[in-house]
């Protein structure tokens, strides 16, 4: 049987997600909502989706039979249509992060928890990528014995004006927050940012690059270079350093080229490019898990942990000391 999905929020993210919902074969997108009808519109039109086109997305999951939602709209919106879509008990799959508050993603939490059944799956895409599983495997595997200390780079070849110091975190170490504690099966105990020199391309309100540094509760050091402006690429690394030995996660394989007694090899400049595959996984995992009426992946108390752990990161980059990361609550046996 096909899966009836509503999409709400139309933007670039969702139409990565909505070519990975098509090409899974296993799902009707039914209906879609953006707050401008003309954008709406427009998405349907290049999908040949000739079917319900709302403005408000309340109106389309009351309307439409849906089985489940695709969010990915403006951070700031998700704690609502969580909430809304929660209490219909429709499954969820949406672009991190969970919310723009930590007592946001409690409300969320809370919202699930009530409905007595796991319905949120959390788009931290890296989580599918290759290289990631490959590092996950080797260090589940026991043979580099436990991980102490993790060196990760996150470079991006240039940000808009718009993108600010804070957003280093919220927008783009984010991924690291996440997959680095999937990675080591550890939580995050405290945050420390340091900042090097400026680069000359950042602008006034941005501090670039960054190293933030975080530890977990047994710990494990992860070291984070954000670096936004660099200009060369994008350029995701990261290198785990274990008691038995050292595992770096492989880069995507492009040829090299030797020419003019130098050998060149691509790097990717654009995160849709670099973790296509990731994107389009997580799609299909979410189809064929809901399909069976189970949602994996990463869930709401993940979001929460990342939201808490961003908070610190964002205090130690103007403290410039160290900050601690404690829930305000223990983890509800439901995302045991
Ligand atoms: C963006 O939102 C992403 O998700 C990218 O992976 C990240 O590299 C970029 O810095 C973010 O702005």
């Amino acid at each position: 049987m096909m899966m009836k999905i509503g999409v709400i929020g139309t933007g670039h993210i969702a139409h990565t997600n909505v070519v990975a919902l098509i090409g899974s074969g296993r799902v009707e997108i039914s209906a879609l909502c953006n707050r401008s009808a003309e954008k709406g519109l427009e998405f349907a039109k290049e999908f040949g989706l000739q079917k319900s086109v709302y403005t408000d997305y309340r109106e389309m999951i009351q309307k439409e039979d849906l089985d489940a939602v695709l969010i990915s709209t403006p951070h700031a919106l998700h704690c609502q249509q969580f909430c809304d879509c929660t209490a219909s008990g429709l499954a969820i799959m949406i672009e991190k992060p969970l919310c723009t508050t930590a007592e946001d993603c409690l409300e969320v939490i809370d919202a699930e928890v009530k409905s007595g059944k796991h319905l949120i799956q959390l788009g931290f895409m890296r989580r599918y990528d290759k290289g990631y599983n490959e590092v996950k495997a080797a260090l589940d595997s026991g043979a580099y014995g436990s991980p102490l200390l993790l060196h990760c780079t996150h470079r991006n070849p240039e940000v808009p004006d718009s993108y600010t110091t804070a957003m280093a975190v919220h927008d783009t170490a984010i991924h690291e927050i996440d997959v680095t504690h999937w990675l080591v099966s550890d939580d995050f105990a405290s945050a420390q940012v340091i900042m090097p020199k400026v680069t000359k391309y950042a602008h006034a309100e941005l501090a670039d690059p960054q190293l933030m540094i975080l530890q977990t509760k047994s710990g494990i050091v992860v070291e984070d270079e954000v670096f936004v402006n660099c200009k060369f690429g994008y350029d995701i690394n990261c290198h785990v350093v274990c008691e038995d030995g050292v595992i770096e996660m492989p880069q995507p394989l492009y040829p090299t080229y030797r020419k003019n007694a130098q050998i060149t090899q691509t790097i990717d400049t654009d995160c849709f490019v670099r973790f296509h595959d990731a994107y389009d996984d997580e799609v299909q995992n979410w189809v064929n898990d809901a399909a069976e009426g189970i949602i994996g992946g990463p869930n709401a108390w993940d979001g929460y942990l990342a939201a808490i752990t961003a908070d610190a990161l964002v205090r130690a980059q103007t403290s410039g000391k160290v900050e601690t990361i404690k829930p305000a609550q223990e983890k509800p046996a439901f995302y045991d």
